[in-house]
């Protein structure tokens, strides 16, 4: 039975990873930080109880800022692959914390290359390269285009790629860098800007926010379907040579085009007015319904719930059995609303203005190609955020009948 250790474990990546693993027949070992709260929804639907008989995920407490532990976990598993997923990898935060990403997302690999080299443990390397490493060079960005980093994250994640290089050409390891362009899901971060718009796109349809604030909506990026590219990663493991791979879709698009389409999902439709800092996207119209066909009785679950979070709402069911939200107050979308604006907060002090991968290479020697379109991803990622809404509400209606009927009500 292959073994594999990944870091980042409980990020989008790393979990998906960690399924893909487990499928193939894998023991995988996990690195986990302690946090005062629970930190690992991405993996608990596939957590197994160590004591039990053939259980084969186990996690570990640590931490990428701390050397000797890196060497003794690398010791003590013995990983045939160490997939290094594990980084501070929000490029805005890295602005606030520049020294902090640099120890984790640079120095974090040549810990762990150290400890590689230290221990002498036989296993493969992969490095999760960024295309924010191509930062201003001209797209479409391929395995040979020069680095020329915008951010702490992005100038942290070069050190870390020419250290991989640096191990595979110095000491003969297998060591290969995954230059991964953006990939999403519903697992991604909620501050990440896909996954930020269709949680808001869903939270503003079902009344729950009023208004999404944007940096860049100019902003260009080739967004791709995370399960896919963990695939890509174990491919680039198990081949004979270790190499360096562009992982991308050949597509990309505006943060504006991926807003428009997020809150098409949700049935919304965007107009802009203004420029600038002052430009808005105003509700030009509701299209209900939403299609809930799971929902047998929205009126009871939906109406109540709305109440429950102090909102004016109430469902109303279609004739074709599909349903959607009347307004009958502020706190649900009516024409004319702004519902997107800009806040300056989210804008960069350097910003990568467009990426675009040139992934020829994964396609010619591996066989990778995405499957996932950019509609299908947005559609994907607007429909989980309200159907996690809805089910919170569900719970939320559950709860409080169980409350009303203890106090007798
Ligand atoms: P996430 O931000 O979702 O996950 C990052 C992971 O790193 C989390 O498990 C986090 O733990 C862990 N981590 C952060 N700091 C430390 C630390 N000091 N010690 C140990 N673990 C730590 O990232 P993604 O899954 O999206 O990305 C995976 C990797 O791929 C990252 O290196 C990222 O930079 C890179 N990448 C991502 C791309 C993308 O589009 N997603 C594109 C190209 C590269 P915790 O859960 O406790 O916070
Ligand atoms: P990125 O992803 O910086 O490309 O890094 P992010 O989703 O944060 O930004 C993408 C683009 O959208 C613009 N933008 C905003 N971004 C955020 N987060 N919030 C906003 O409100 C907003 N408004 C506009 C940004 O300026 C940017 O141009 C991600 C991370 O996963 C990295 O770890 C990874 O290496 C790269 O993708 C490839």
């Amino acid at each position: 039975m292959k073994r594999a250790f990944i870091t980042g474990i409980t990020g989008q990546d790393g979990s998906y990873l960690a399924e893909l693993l487990l499928a193939k027949g894998y023991e995988v070992h996990g690195l986990i930080r302690r946090a005062s709260t629970f930190n690992t929804d991405r993996i608990d639907h596939i957590y197994q109880d160590p004591h039990l008989l053939g259980a084969r995920l186990y996690l570990h407490y640590g931490d990428l800022s701390v050397s000797g532990q890196m060497a003794d976990l690398i010791y003590n598993i013995k990983p045939d692959e160490i997939y290094h997923l594990g980084a501070q990898s929000h490029v805005r935060v890295s602005f606030d914390m520049p020294e902090y990403t640099g120890d984790v997302t640079g120095l974090g690999t040549a810990r762990i290359l150290e400890a590689i080299r230290q221990t002498g443990v036989k296993t493969r390397f992969y490095e999760a390269s960024s295309s924010e490493m191509f930062g201003s060079a001209p797209a479409p960005q391929d395995e040979d285009t020069p680095f020329e980093p915008r951010s702490p994250y992005a100038a942290a994640k070069v050190y870390a790629y020419w250290l991989a290089r640096n191990y595979r050409d110095g000491y003969g390891m297998f060591v290969s860098n995954g230059i991964l362009f953006n990939h999403e899901s519903p697992r991604r971060g909620e501050t990440f800007v896909t996954r930020k718009i269709t949680r808001a796109a869903a939270r503003i349809r079902l009344g729950l926010q009023e208004r999404l604030y944007l940096g860049n909506l100019e902003a260009r990026r080739d967004w791709g379907y995370a399960p896919e590219y963990v695939e890509a990663m174990w491919l680039m493991m198990q081949q004979e040579r270790p190499d360096d791979f562009v992982i991308g879709t050949g597509e990309s698009h505006t943060v504006r085009e991926l807003c428009e389409l997020a809150f098409r999902e949700a049935g919304m439709e965007l107009e802009w007015r203004n420029s600038g800092a002052s430009e808005v996207g105003i509700l030009k119209s509701v299209s209900p319904p939403i299609r809930r066909p799971e929902e047998r009785d929205p009126e009871a679950s939906l109406g109540g719930a709305s109440a429950s979070v102090g909102l004016v709402a109430q469902a109303a069911t279609m004739k074709d059995g599909t349903f959607f939200l009347q307004a009958t107050g502020s706190a649900v979308p009516v024409a004319g609303a702004p519902l997107v604006a800009i806040d300056p907060r989210y804008l960069r002090p350097t910003e990568v203005q467009s990426l675009l991968a040139d992934a020829s290479k994964v396609k010619r020697l591996l066989g990778w190609e995405p499957r996932v379109t950019f509609r299908d991803l947005v559609r994907i990622m607007v429909a989980a955020d309200l159907r996690a809404l809805q089910d919170l509400r569900r719970c939320q209606d559950v709860v409080r009948q169980m409350l009303n009927h203890n106090a007798g009500v």
